[in-house]
């Protein structure tokens, strides 16, 4: 590939990651082309990045891929696309619930959505999974801003509110919210549920692989036996799950949960899924709220659950919390969820590969 190439883009956090936010009109059509462009704008593979703009870890090796939608009742259609650090491989097989924070003020600012007062919703088709998103944007005087008084844990200081809507995630890549049929299953000796609400995920007892669930992200990366036994039980679920083989693909994401010691409703500890997370991915953190609300998942061993139809379920992670306001019908079953995250522009221009 040429030196020469390079494209359009803006830089951003999204909730507790980061990435290139690229229109999809500024990005080669060709996928090989495109994911070629991406892994030599990244710095991939190589586990420092060092000659790229990836942040040498998969929350900061992270592509928004976006377009006007032409979908009825829908603003934009976002593909997410998650780059490897340290392999030559460029994924579209997850969503990413952090990122999505970013698509809302991107597409306002790109034109793409005319802001309307003070606030602005932003219906977002998640490509990934075929779902949809609506994000709030705050857009006083009919500019984005982003700036404001909002915190989320894993990010230093306050910035403008961007709360998030989801209906409809259940079975998003795996046909079904519990791929199998059952609650739990026992894989290689381990009691684990396997689900999908909004993300892929394997849910299971932190105790029951020898870890405590309050363990630093350093020390879990650390633990080459801990995440080999997790690996593992990962290879054996793929096909399982209705995602095929998952040797190259970064999903399931493996939930280590525990008994929350902060008032929370669960603890976990996530693998996304070689690398500890830092917090845990938004859809991620759904998945294992609505596992706590699954009668027979190891996740109701260790859950302490709020009752009502609507009910706030704080997933404690290693910096903090995630609190996932779950709407559920009669049978106590997770209908709709909402989250709060905040987004920044860093950069805005021209990107080289
Ligand atoms: O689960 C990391 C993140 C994510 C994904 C990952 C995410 C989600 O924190 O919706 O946000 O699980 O790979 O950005």
């Amino acid at each position: 590939m040429s030196d020469e190439l390079s494209a359009r883009c803006m830089w951003m956090r999204g909730g507790t990651s980061k990435g290139g936010y690229f229109l999809k009109q500024d990005l080669p059509a060709d996928t090989a082309e495109r994911d070629a462009f991406l892994l030599r704008v990244m710095g991939s593979p190589d586990p420092r990045q060092i000659d790229g703009m990836g942040g040498a870890d998969p929350l900061t090796s992270k592509v928004a891929v976006v377009s006007e939608s032409e979908r009825e009742g829908i603003d934009v259609d976002y593909l997410f696309l998650q780059v490897f650090v340290d392999q030559a491989i460029v994924t579209d097989a997850q969503n990413c619930g952090n990122i999505l924070a970013g698509i809302g003020p991107f597409a306002i600012e790109r034109g793409l959505v005319d802001a309307t007062g003070d606030e602005t919703r932003v219906a977002i088709f998640m490509e990934n999974t075929g779902q949809v998103a609506v994000a709030t944007v705050q857009t006083p005087g009919g500019k984005v801003t982003y700036t404001g008084q909002a915190a989320i844990d894993g990010v230093p200081g306050t910035h403008a509110p961007i709360p998030l809507e989801f209906r409809d995630t259940a079975g998003s890549s795996c046909g079904a919210l519990l791929p199998t049929g059952n609650a739990v299953d026992v894989v290689n000796g381990v009691p684990v549920t396997l689900i999908d609400n909004g993300m892929p995920c394997v849910v299971m007892k932190a105790s029951d692989l020898g870890a405590t669930g309050y363990e630093d992200r350093d020390s879990l990366d650390a633990d080459t036996e801990l995440k080999r036994r997790i690996e593992a039980i990962r290879l054996a679920v793929g096909e399982r799950m209705n995602l095929g083989d998952v040797r190259e693909k970064s999903v399931p994401k493996m939930m280590l949960v525990a008994p929350p010691r902060n008032g929370g409703a669960i603890t976990v500890r996530s693998f996304i899924p070689h690398r500890a997370h830092a917090t845990i991915g938004v859809l991620g953190a759904v998945s294992v709220a609505t596992a706590c609300l699954i009668e027979g998942s190891p996740a109701t061993e260790v859950a302490q659950i709020p009752q009502g139809t609507r009910k706030t379920v704080s997933v404690e992670h290693p910096t903090g919390e995630m609190s996932c306001v779950l709407e559920t019908d009669d049978d106590g079953a997770a209908i709709s969820a909402a989250l709060l995250r905040t987004a920044r522009k860093l950069m805005d221009g021209t990107v080289f590969a």
